[in-house]
């Protein structure tokens, strides 16, 4: 993901009038969790502030990225969640882990979109090293929680306007 030319909490948010009544499930790997927590908190600070009900919106760690795929399935059929918000960091290593991982969840996430009628937001930071990724979660970057949060909320807009 780009960030060169934008900085990932700029975001200029419209008015969500039905967000008090949007439920969102957010899940959160535990690896790397001084990115991961920070990716979430940001996340449900700014849908806090956009008119989310705090009750409305149920979080769960589960323990690596690749989890994000079942915990996201789980959550789903549960029928609660108008979006589900994943958060993950996955940092290069020496093997090839890296590549097998990060294709996994992404191609995950991504059938989760196709087959379930709700949105699941990909805010997983695939990052060279430790720094990349704290540059994103509160750091020079700004902070992808702020995205993932602010496209749950665009998503849900959209389907309702439609
Ligand atoms: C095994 C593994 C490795 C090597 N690296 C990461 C990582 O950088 N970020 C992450 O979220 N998870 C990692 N994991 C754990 C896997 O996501 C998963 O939890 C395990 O393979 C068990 O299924």
């Amino acid at each position: 993901m780009s960030t060169q030319n934008r900085n990932l909490s700029d975001n200029h948010l419209d008015n969500y009038p039905n967000a008090k009544k949007w439920n969102f499930g957010v899940l959160t790997a535990e690896w790397n969790p001084e990115v991961t927590h920070a990716l979430r908190d940001a996340a449900v600070k700014l849908l806090q502030e956009n008119g989310v009900n705090p009750e409305h919106i149920v979080s769960q760690d589960v323990p690596g990225s690749f989890e994000l795929i079942h915990g996201a399935k789980i959550m789903a059929e549960t029928g609660r969640f108008d979006a589900i918000i994943c958060f993950g960091c996955i940092i290069q290593g020496e093997t090839r882990h890296f590549d097998f991982i990060a294709q996994g969840v992404t191609q995950g996430i991504a059938d989760l979109n196709i087959k379930y009628n709700i949105p699941f937001v990909f805010g997983v930071l695939t990052t060279n090293d430790q720094q990349q990724a704290l540059d994103r979660a509160g750091g020079k970057h700004g902070n992808k929680g702020d995205e993932a949060a602010a496209a749950a909320l665009k998503m849900i807009q959209l389907k309702q306007s439609l």
